[in-house]
């Protein structure tokens, strides 16, 4: 499959996004999005693939949205077509666990991507921030809610206030991102994390994922109902037979993803 802006590639079990225009720093033009959820429509229904890993490159995971692109659009361009709504959630309503590898910038939509990804694993060169306010907007995408949630409001404020960068390890220190790795082994790295969800059952990874993302959306007790009945629904799965078969047999099991 060939896009004009992305790389898809898949590797054994796991679809890799690659962020590819280089000459804007992979600024996330509407195209770019819609080559996005065209390839996560493909990863979503191959039964073969079970995580998804989208990087960008060494010098720019995203720079944001594209500003070239949006400098003259007007309010009603963009209110009526909902703009950035439009695309722009099929990340985050991904059903397979999605893995952001980011090194260099993540600005502006670019943090806003990586923060829809369920695990951001930074190279120590990563940077990331909101910038919208040097350029007289705020961010669209989440970056007010996301960023908020991931490092709390004081941090959030700052960083949107001001636009200041948020190098890799005040990021992991934050919690915003789950690890930091040498530059490197960036991708090697988010592919062997990529590999091991990939080696569980596929639908146990995809209720891991639903029940963790309900933590944002509902109340405690609303959250232990929802996670407690998605435990009970493991129960009906070939896959939850065999892993505790297995147990009792010392073998690694052989899920079907079923
Ligand atoms: N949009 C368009 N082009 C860009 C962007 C961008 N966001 N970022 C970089 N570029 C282009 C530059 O214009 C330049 O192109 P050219 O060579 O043709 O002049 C090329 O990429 C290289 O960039 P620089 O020469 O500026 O590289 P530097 O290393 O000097 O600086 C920076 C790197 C600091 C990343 C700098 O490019 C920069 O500040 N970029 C803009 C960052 C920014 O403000 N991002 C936020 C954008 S607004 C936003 O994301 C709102 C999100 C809303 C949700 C998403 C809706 C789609």
């Amino acid at each position: 499959m060939s896009y004009e802006n992305i790389i898809a590639e898949v590797k054994g079990n796991v679809g890799l996004i690659t962020l590819n225009r280089p000459q804007a720093l992979n600024a996330l033009c509407a195209a770019l999005i819609t080559d996005i959820g065209e390839a996560l429509d493909q990863f979503e229904n191959d039964e073969n693939i079970r995580a998804i890993v989208i990087t960008g490159s060494e010098r720019a995971f995203a720079a944001g949205a594209d500003i070239k692109e949006m400098a003259d659009y007007d309010y009603m361009d963009v209110y009526k077509n909902d703009f950035i709504t439009k695309g722009w959630t099929r990340v985050a309503s991904c059903r397979k666990p999605v893995i952001a590898a980011v090194a260099g910038f993540a600005l502006g939509g670019g943090c806003e991507l990586a923060m829809m990804c369920d695990i951001i694993l930074a190279a120590d060169t990563a940077k990331f921030g909101q910038p919208e306010i040097t350029i007289g907007t705020i961010p669209g995408a989440g970056g007010t809610q996301r960023l908020t949630r991931a490092i709390g409001k004081s941090k959030a404020m700052e960083m949107c206030l001001t636009g200041r960068m948020m190098d890799a390890e005040e990021a992991e220190r934050s919690g915003l991102v789950a690890r930091v790795v040498p530059a490197d082994s960036l991708l090697e790295e988010a592919m062997k994390l990529a590999d091991k969800i990939a080696s569980f059952s596929g639908p146990v990874s995809m209720k891991v994922k639903e029940s963790v993302s309900k933590s944002y959306e509902m109340t405690l007790t609303e959250g232990l109902m929802f996670e407690r009945r998605e435990f009970h629904s493991t129960f009906a799965l070939d896959d939850r037979a065999e892993g505790m078969k297995a147990f009792s047999e010392k073998r690694k099991p052989d899920f079907k993803h079923r």
